[in-house]
């Protein structure tokens, strides 16, 4: 980082006391914001940032989106928490509209998006031994190698990212690990006592990895034809961020179990949930799962808001459109030195940087200067995921910077 800072700025002091008082569990770029709207984001000294990142596709309706902020406010005045001990006048409306938004039957709402995977481990297990008839103690989940599913313990357990996983053990066992994109390989780890295949559509943090055409659709078939649920994480690729509501809807499939997070709370509130029928989500009885602030009042008044705006499909259609658009950009660079790949779909976009032009990390951290935030993952590979709303105008103006940066 070359850029100046006033003694007027206060950047460096806030950073460095971030640095002094916060785990060190992430590396941020040095930029401290303080405000945000659409698809842009002010930091402390007034310098503005097009976010091209977008929350992790959290805040896929950009930030300070009115209808999102206007029903969160609007909730906050009448009740914000019961906790599931009691009913509330929101819950109802909030699962039928998911549900139905999902094309699916049952809604079990939790916070974060490990939550709701924590929570597909556990209902595939049940359902294994209650629906399937699987021995007890013995149901095995089938997942993808370079997979993200989030934090905690379970979670890393199966991932096969070290930086994820060292110095986290013991493991919980019970996952067969196989290449992502490989049908053959999933259909060989596929046993008697498998109760799920849990697979994200399109790889996110591997670098925007969308899998061989068919893939998923043989997936679908396979799972069906062994009695095996097919759990499709879209916490991040679902609710518009690839131009379709669900990024499985590109090869015409419908899991058994969707994995919602991130958009579902519009970037205010964290809201996840499990989506799937009757017959898998009906194996829990009271007391066997659960959470204090899962579907809670301002939650579902969120989430109720940022399904009214998916039923509409503008928000899909533009994540299209302009998704085309900024991979039209994008390959044009393929080639040139600079960019090796581009991998994506919709408004999400992976790009491989040539060595030669610096890490990803340096690319970001030029791209700052020049007021584009983006982040990188693996070494050389920069992600791109701006909010949806982002307008064609400011989306081209980001494409500049990359240009100049890259030197193309
Ligand atoms: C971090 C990546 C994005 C996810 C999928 C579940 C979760 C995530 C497909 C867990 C979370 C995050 C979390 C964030 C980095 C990030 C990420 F780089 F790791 F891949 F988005 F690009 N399933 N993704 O992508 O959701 O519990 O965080 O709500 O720093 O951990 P969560």
């Amino acid at each position: 980082m070359t850029t100046a800072h006033t003694s007027a700025d206060p950047t460096a002091a806030l950073i460095a006391a971030t640095e002094e008082h916060s785990a060190h569990n992430y590396h941020p770029l040095p930029v401290v914001v303080a405000s945000a709207e659409g698809a842009w984001m002010t930091d402390v000294a007034g310098r503005r940032y097009l976010d091209l990142l977008a929350g992790y596709s959290a805040l896929n309706f950009g930030h300070g989106n009115r209808r999102l902020i206007d029903a969160a406010k609007a909730q906050l005045d009448r009740v914000t928490l019961t906790s599931r001990a009691f009913h509330h006048d929101r819950f109802a409306e909030f699962c039928a509209r998911l549900a139905e938004l999902c094309g699916m039957e049952m809604v079990l709402p939790m916070n974060t998006g490990a939550e709701a995977v924590e929570t597909a481990v556990k209902t595939a297990r049940k359902w294994g031994y209650r629906v399937k008839g699987v021995p007890d103690g013995q149901a095995r989940i089938v997942v993808a190698a370079d997979n993200f599913h989030g934090r905690t313990t379970t979670v890393i357990s199966f991932s096969t990212d070290p930086e994820a996983r060292a110095d986290y053990g013991p493991y919980t066992p019970g996952f067969d690990i196989v290449p992502y994109g490989d049908l053959a390989a999933l259909e060989a780890a596929v046993g008697d006592t498998t109760v799920a295949v849990l697979l994200e559509p399109i790889q996110g943090e591997a670098g925007v990895l969308v899998p061989p055409p068919g893939y998923l659709a043989g997936v679908r078939e396979l799972t069906r034809a062994r009695n095996v649920l097919f759990v499709a994480d879209e916490i991040q690729s679902g609710l518009g961020r690839t131009g379709r509501t669900f990024a499985c809807e590109h090869e015409g499939v419908v899991p058994d179990v969707y994995l919602l997070g991130k958009a579902l709370g519009g970037g205010v509130v964290p809201v996840s949930a499990v989506v799937s029928s009757a017959e898998v989500l009906g194996v829990f009885r009271p007391g066997e799962h659960g959470s204090t602030f899962g579907g809670n009042p301002l939650a579902c008044a969120v989430a109720l808001e940022v399904i009214a705006m998916l039923r509409g499909g503008e928000i899909q259609q533009r994540a299209a459109e302009l998704g085309e658009h900024l991979h039209h950009e994008l390959n044009l660079l393929v080639g040139g030195g600079a960019v090796e790949a581009v991998r994506g779909r919709g408004l999400w976009a992976g790009v491989d940087i040539a060595p030669a032009h610096g890490t990803g990390r340096e690319i970001s951290e030029r791209l700052m200067e020049r007021g584009v935030l983006v982040k990188d993952t693996h070494g050389s590979t920069i992600r791109i995921a701006p909010p949806l709303v982002v307008s064609k105008e400011d989306l081209d103006w980001g494409l500049d910077q990359l240009r100049a940066v890259l030197g193309a």
